[in-house]
């Protein structure tokens, strides 16, 4: 009997992006197939492609996506076939000393086996190409007609929601508004400045919002990433494709900021981030450089201000709890979703999508297999 194939688009070692006939073998246990509804595009599989970052390749990418349960492997309890879900890039195993000490996004199989390796908890992929096997991406590989990911990486919502608007809130609105409700837990009437306004820098903005921050700068080199940014609750933005941003930060508030976050994670907005911190104040360093990089901060500053630096791994989510409450706001009208999804495409325009993220004409751009 022929094994069956869907679509996917995979990344091969040449960097080169392919959509492509795959087989997908069925869920083993503790794991459910889902049938893709939308993906959305993100800056990290951008790293992957430029190979920023290790990845296990040749792969099927995406790791922002939501979809249908259509098949259940052994064991899996608390979904059904039928069930919406927002898929999750950090499917825990729920038993390592995080998971057990309610850190999920910090799981350390999931970082060893599915991150590391591009494989499942058994070691192996449900990916193939005639003999070659291929790898999963973050636990994910959301760019392909259907997928099979760890039950905990399968986070159900409710019925009612737009599952092609809601895709987004996998990677790009946990990412960013978690980063400051979870990670720094920003208080009412702070201070705060957001340095990059792609799909995370976004959603940190509307989490600051939600939070009751006093004030909201949002910085980018593009105008019309900053005029979005002040539709979604920004009160200032800088445009600094002509002026250094820590200068610019300090001109707008010479005390400092209360939270800086770097949605960009580049050594200098990395340290942009912490030289706009003000007293008490702390970076969120939500954006990850290449492998290998370092940024340089002045620690008796630090110290003398009693500062942070805070690393924000996947906004501090915890999926089974942040994916629902996240929908709940959106479906509430507290989230607007609809603005960060700059279009949608076919997944057989992937690199078209690709594209228009790299030269900034896109903020978040659907593939809809
Ligand atoms: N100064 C100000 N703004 C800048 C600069 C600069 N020097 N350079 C670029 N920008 C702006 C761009 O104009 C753009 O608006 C924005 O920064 C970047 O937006 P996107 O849409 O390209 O990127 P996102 O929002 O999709 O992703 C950003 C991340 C920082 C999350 C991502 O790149 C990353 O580093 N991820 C690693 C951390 C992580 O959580 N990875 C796992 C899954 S995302
Ligand atoms: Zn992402």
């Amino acid at each position: 009997m022929s094994r069956p194939t869907v679509r996917a688009a995979v990344l091969y070692p040449d960097q080169a992006v392919t959509v492509t006939e795959v087989v997908l073998d069925p869920p083993g246990p503790g794991e459910v197939e889902v049938e893709i509804v939308a993906a959305g595009v993100c800056r990290s599989d951008l790293h992957a492609i430029e190979g920023h970052w290790p990845v296990p390749l040749p792969a099927v990418l995406g790791h922002e996506g939501a979809g249908i349960v259509t098949s259940l492997g052994a064991g899996v309890a608390g979904l059904e076939v039928g069930d919406h879900v927002v898929l999750s890039w950090v499917p825990v195993c729920g038993s390592c000393r995080h998971c057990a000490a309610q850190r999920p996004w910090l799981c350390e199989p999931a970082d060893e086996l599915i991150f590391a390796q591009g494989v499942l908890y058994d070691g192996t992929s449900r990916w193939h190409k005639g003999d070659d096997r291929l790898h999963h991406f973050f636990g994910v590989s959301a760019f392909a007609e259907r997928v099979v990911v760890p039950a905990s990486g399968a986070i159900p919502i409710r019925r009612d929601a737009p599952l092609d608007v809601v895709a987004i809130v996998g990677c790009a609105v946990a990412t960013g508004v978690g980063a400051v409700l979870n990670t720094a837990q920003v208080p009412a009437g702070a201070e705060l400045a957001v340095i990059g306004c792609g799909g995370v820098g976004l959603s940190c903005i509307q989490g600051a919002r939600i939070a009751g921050a006093a004030r909201i700068v949002a910085v980018d080199v593009n105008p019309a990433k900053l005029a979005i940014a002040k539709a979604l609750g920004a009160h200032d933005t800088v445009d600094v494709s002509q002026t250094d941003t820590a200068t610019a930060l300090r001109d707008l508030q010479p005390a400092g900021f209360d939270y800086v976050i770097d949605a960009i994670g580049h050594v200098e907005t990395t340290e942009q981030a912490i030289a706009a911190i003000g007293m008490g104040g702390a970076a969120v360093i939500v954006g990850a450089p290449r492998a290998g990089e370092t940024a340089r901060f002045d620690p008796l500053a630090l110290v003398d201000a009693g500062q942070r630096i805070l690393g924000s791994n996947y906004g501090s989510t915890d999926p089974r709890r942040d994916f629902p409450r996240l929908v709940d706001r959106y479906m509430a009208g507290e989230l607007d979703l609809d603005t960060l999804i700059s279009g949608s495409r076919p997944l057989t325009e992937i690199n078209e999508a690709l594209k228009e993220l790299a030269d900034g004409h896109a903020l978040r751009t659907l593939l809809i297999p």
